[in-house]
């Protein structure tokens, strides 16, 4: 008989909205599995709920961006389930989930231990890929991310059990103030916000357009950003931003004729495999959430695409 694992960030269960302090650790450095990060690197993530850095060379970023417009143009990636389009213009690619099992570069950049060795030690553990992803945001045409945390979606809809995950966006464009650059509320993934109304069936396939439920209240939002502010990590190509999966995130339209092109992975830790989602619905497609084929992933030092 499988025991049902304890809801310990119940959400989308009440007809309220709730702000629950954080259960979890936010790094478990105790001790480090690797020396990936100063001391204040630490203490910054730590208190903040993310850190920029600037780890990758432009060099690399158009290696990086050459093996993107590869993928970009296959007629069968362009077709799959992976490749979602904008809600208003079905001709415009917003997100490619799976980059790292549609390209070799991309899989290995998820094992260069510039990011991978950051998310074990902050993580306290291996550490396995849950999700990737590139997110567009082309000229005049990406739209917005409203406001979120990831894992109040990755806990009621994947079934990831405790907050032991971030995630890593590195920019393969500049992210500028103007070009829909990604807004994130220090000190947000202190508090998790509760929220309302209950998971439809196959809720993916409009959330990765634009989320309609785990979305936090006004109330809620204006409350953690008059207690922390807004960031808004702007950075030259090659630049990453780690994020908390529970730091509250968004990003705004890109009304400029820049694209903000961005690179997501998701490292979750060996110790916190999904369960059942805590919605009670059939888990969401494993290119979303990855399930049951949990690999810890090894820090390769030498890759074949990077300068
Ligand atoms: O549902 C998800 O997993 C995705 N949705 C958002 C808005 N951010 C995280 C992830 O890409
Ligand atoms: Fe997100």
């Amino acid at each position: 008989m499988l025991t049902q694992v304890e809801d310990l960030y119940p959400s989308r269960v009440d007809d309220r909205p709730r702000i629950c302090p954080r259960i979890d650790p936010v790094v478990y450095d105790n001790p480090p599995v690797v020396d990936a990060l100063t001391a204040d690197g630490v203490r910054g993530f730590a208190s903040q709920g993310f850190l920029s850095l600037t780890p990758f060379s432009l060099d690399e970023v158009a290696r990086l961006n050459g093996e993107l417009s590869r993928l970009v143009a296959d007629e069968a990636i362009r077709h799959a389930p992976e490749t979602i389009t904008e809600r208003n213009n079905d001709a415009v690619v917003r997100s490619i989930f799976r980059i790292h099992e549609l390209s070799p570069v991309f899989d290995e950049l998820t094992r260069d231990p510039r990011l991978l060795d950051v998310a074990r030690q902050i993580l306290g553990s291996e550490v396995y890929l849950h999700q990737s992803r590139v997110n567009f945001k082309p000229g005049f045409a990406g739209k917005e991310f409203y406001w979120h945390s990831d894992f109040e979606t990755w806990h009621v809809e994947d079934g990831m059990p405790r907050m032991r995950a971030l995630s890593v966006s590195v920019a393969l464009t500049e992210n500028s103030p103007h070009n829909g650059p990604l807004m994130l509320i220090p000190g947000s993934h202190l508090s998790y916000v509760s929220c309302i109304g209950a998971t439809p069936h196959e809720h993916y396939r409009r959330s990765l357009k634009q989320q309609a439920y785990g979305v936090p209240d006004c109330d809620s939002l204006e409350h953690l950003v008059r207690a922390g502010g807004i960031a808004v990590p702007i950075g030259t190509a090659g630049s990453a931003t780690f994020f908390d999966c529970n730091t509250m995130h968004g990003s705004n339209s890109n009304i400029t004729p820049f694209p903000r092109t961005n690179l997501f992975f998701v490292y979750n830790s060996v110790e916190n495999e999904l369960t059942d989602p805590f919605c009670g619905l059939p888990p969401r497609p494993d290119y979303i959430g990855a399930r049951g084929h949990v690999v810890p992933l090894r820090p390769m030092h030498q890759t074949a695409w990077s300068s």
